[in-house]
């Protein structure tokens, strides 16, 4: 068959945002707006002929029709082989996993993450790198120049790919390989985490809910947790990949995964919840009667590594993105380890990672992961809490509130306004810039203020800036306001407020967190004028 080169013009915003390019699926529907991307990703990558790529994507609405643009542009630029999971699945770290394990080049995940799918929702493509991680800004830029000068791309027109058949065909010279989406990463785990601990623990009748929210987790859990380790069936719910996440808002937090909140909250709860999101690297962490915040489980994993097995030498440091509370830096210090702050973003904790200088990462949003891949990982956080709570023999609840006597509490909250106006949520921050030399030294009620900037982080490794990567105002008794604009939304502009109160004292520790962080919420208010800016009475989401 024949490559063709075909003519085409630039599509503005084609910017990688925080995790790749998300769009509105009616964006990428666009006649060649996929394929100028994917061209301007060929573009940047130099001399990939004959390599080896592995892409899949978490399942949504577009990822076949997508899957099969790339395979027949991936013969056009002469790659040499391409691994893709059968039905077109791959989790990212997954996907991540398969990377590593083959040698590949490099890899394209087709997700949208935590935003909602289906015909009417988000699309999203996004280039990783020969360490399995997320390209690092340098790549990403240099993509985003290309789509803006883009004036043709290359494609063979041979058929389709039946995504469903395992083995391996052909695309011009390219050899397609369709791979098993889970036996990779299944194995890795077994390498990671005690199995015969957690069946053990299954057998003896421990119950849990694992909450697949209709998203690419679902295949991974049922395998894993009901397959190798012998929970019974039932145990993964809305495991099916679905085109829509079946109508759910595949982003683990109690808000959207509702429905396991209040199984967890019933009488006759599972011992153990968890949940993941689209593209299953985020991980929600529940007890019965309580939800754990994302940055006190990656204290708590970093605390207890040591009893899995793949963390049995103990942890060389830890890396947590800026506004992911400081309940990791504790641990750091009584460990004897460094603690890094980088920016929001997985992409940031590859060269720490590759370096060997950290062994776990982890976000405030439902991310953590360690140095077995270079993505974070849902599925492998749930697999340690569960190999924590059979080497323990201690409930959720307990094994938090031991590290809050421990260590102390970080209160902590985030407050999302959702879908604002794009110009009123930049006008706020340029305000709010302007007043932070202002800020230091000032008391405001019970707290005074020891700095306030905005965060920029110089990379250990490579010496890059990453600069305006979000307002701090941290008081001097260590609570924390930081406000940021996302950069995953597809709708005007997120505003994310973040709070962070530590409490050494244990009999203050049983504060409900809003109550606990209401007066740092009312100084944010004031000093950022978010009501004022946003028109909002209050955030649309808050976790
Ligand atoms: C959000 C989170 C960030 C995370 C990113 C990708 O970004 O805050 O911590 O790394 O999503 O997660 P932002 O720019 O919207 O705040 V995922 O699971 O959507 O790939
Ligand atoms: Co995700």
């Amino acid at each position: 068959m024949t490559i063709h080169t075909i003519t085409t013009a630039p599509f503005a915003g084609q910017r990688p945002g925080t995790s790749g390019l998300r769009k509105k699926v009616a964006e990428f529907q666009q006649p060649g707006y996929l394929e100028n991307f994917v061209q301007a990703i060929f573009n940047t990558l130099v001399d990939c002929t004959g390599q080896t790529l592995v892409v899949g994507g978490d399942g949504r609405y577009f990822n076949r029709q997508a899957i099969q643009v790339i395979l027949r542009m991936a013969a056009a630029h002469g790659i040499g082989k391409v691994l893709v999971g059968q039905g077109g699945i791959l989790s990212t770290p997954a996907l991540s996993c398969v990377v590593r394990k083959h040698g590949a080049f490099g890899g394209i995940v087709l997700s949208a993450s935590h935003n909602p799918g289906g015909p009417h929702g988000d699309f999203g493509i996004k280039y990783n790198t020969s360490n399995g991680g997320p390209a690092p800004e340098r790549i990403t830029e240099a993509i985003y120049s290309n789509t803006l000068a883009v004036e043709a791309y290359d494609i063979s027109d041979e058929g389709e790919v039946d995504l469903d058949r395992p083995g391996i065909v052909r695309i011009e010279q390219m050899e397609v390989e369709v791979i098993d989406p889970v036996a990779d990463y299944a194995q890795l785990m077994q390498e990671l985490f005690d199995f015969d601990a957690i069946r053990t623990l299954f057998a003896s009748g421990f119950r849990m809910c694992f909450d697949g929210m209709g998203a690419v987790s679902g295949p991974y859990a049922r395998t894993i947790i009901e397959g190798m380790l012998g929970a019974p069936a039932g145990t993964v719910i809305n495991g099916i990949p679905l085109e829509d996440f079946g109508g759910h808002h595949p982003d683990p937090n109690p808000v959207n995964a509702a429905e396991l909140i209040a199984l967890m909250a019933a009488t006759n709860a599972p011992d153990f919840g968890a949940a993941s999101d689209g593209d299953a690297d985020r991980n929600m962490i529940v007890g019965r009667g309580i939800a754990v915040t994302p940055s006190d489980s990656l204290a708590i994993i970093a605390a207890n590594a040591r009893v899995a097995p793949g963390y049995r030498v103990g942890i060389v440091g830890i890396a947590r993105s800026m506004p992911t509370s400081t309940a990791a830096d504790r641990v750091a210090l009584a460990l004897g380890v460094p603690c890094y702050e980088t920016p929001t973003g997985w992409k940031y904790f590859g060269n720490l990672l590759d370096a060997g200088m950290v062994t776990l990462c982890g976000e405030e949003s439902y991310g953590t992961g360690s140095d077995h891949i270079r993505e974070k990982d849902g599925v492998w956080a749930v697999l340690f809490w569960l190999n924590l709570i059979a080497a323990s023999g201690k409930p959720v609840e307990t094994i938090v509130r031991d590290h809050w006597a421990r260590f102390g509490r970080n209160y902590y909250s985030r407050h999302d306004y959702e879908a604002v106006d794009a110009l009123a949520a930049t006008s706020m921050m340029t305000h709010l810039r302007a007043k932070l030399a202002s800020l230091a030294g000032k008391p405001i009620g019970s707290y005074t203020v020891d700095f306030a900037d905005d965060f920029i982080y110089a990379d250990p490794v490579d010496r890059s800036v990453a600069s305006h990567q979000g307002v701090r105002i941290v008081m001097t008794d260590g609570s924390r306001i930081v406000f940021r604009l996302s950069g995953t939304g597809t709708e005007g502009a997120t505003v994310r407020l973040y709070l962070e109160r530590y409490e050494v004292d244990s009999s203050n520790h049983a504060i409900p967190a809003q109550e606990a962080l209401a007066e740092l919420a009312a100084i944010a208010d004031s000093v950022a004028g978010l009501r004022v800016h946003t028109g909002r009475d209050g955030p649309t989401v808050i976790t």
